[in-house]
């Protein structure tokens, strides 16, 4: 049964989608309900996870369109059919249009692999590194139309050892990134 005061969310992915797992898994606790997950690429994994839990999953594909323009008119027009209260951004990895942040201003989330506002964008695991950082860690924000800069609702942080490299420190920031989120979307839709 799905209960009234539970949220409606979709979430948006690109690929693996163990953030969309543990979302899943305490949708219950956090008190969502999961309308939708969306993949910009067909071949993405957490689709799967989404099937497997009985989600409806949409592919909307960068290649399917001429312009970046009409890539994001095609999810708006998806997501409006919808009207979710929140839209969660988990490994999504296409930026998206001024038109499409203006027209979901202030309800669109994303976990960036960083402890912003160091490393926006992508690579953030070794620039960490290369800058001999002590620590790193993961972020959730708005999205805003300047790129990882939106208001940050909370960050989690793990230590970097002397022998990690990028690959065991994503591992490490992954897993903090799976109790942050569910934390950080408590954490909005309290407010
Ligand atoms: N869109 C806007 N407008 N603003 C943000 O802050 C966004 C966004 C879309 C995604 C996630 C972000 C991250 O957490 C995110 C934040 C992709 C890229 C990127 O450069 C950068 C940041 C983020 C996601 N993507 C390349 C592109 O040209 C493609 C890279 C690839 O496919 O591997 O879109 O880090
Ligand atoms: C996560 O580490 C997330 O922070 C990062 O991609 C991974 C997705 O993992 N996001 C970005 O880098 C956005 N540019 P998942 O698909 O297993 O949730």
């Amino acid at each position: 049964m799905v209960n009234k005061s539970f949220s409606k969310i979709i979430i948006l992915i690109s690929g693996s989608g163990s953030n969309l797992q543990s979302i899943i898994d305490n949708s219950d606790n956090i008190g969502v309900n999961i309308q939708s997950v969306i993949s910009n690429k067909a071949d993405a994994f957490g689709l799967k996870r989404a099937k497997n839990a009985g989600i409806a999953t949409k592919v909307i594909e960068r290649k399917q369109f001429a312009t970046d323009k009409d890539f994001d008119y095609a999810l708006i027009r998806y997501i409006n059919t919808l009207n979710p209260d929140l839209i969660v951004l988990a490994g999504f990895m296409h930026i998206l249009t001024t038109k499409f942040i203006n027209t979901f201003a202030g309800q669109i989330l994303n976990i960036h692999p960083a402890l912003l506002p160091k490393y926006k964008g992508l690579n953030t695991h070794q620039r960490a590194i290369d800058a001999g950082d002590s620590k790193a860690g993961a972020s959730v924000h708005f999205v805003t139309n300047e790129l990882d800069s939106g208001e940050i609702i909370l960050q989690r942080s793990v230590p970097i050892d002397l022998d990690d490299n990028a690959a065991t420190l994503a591992k490490k920031v992954l897993e903090q990134e799976h109790i942050l989120y569910l934390e950080a979307i408590q954490k909005v839709l309290q407010r």
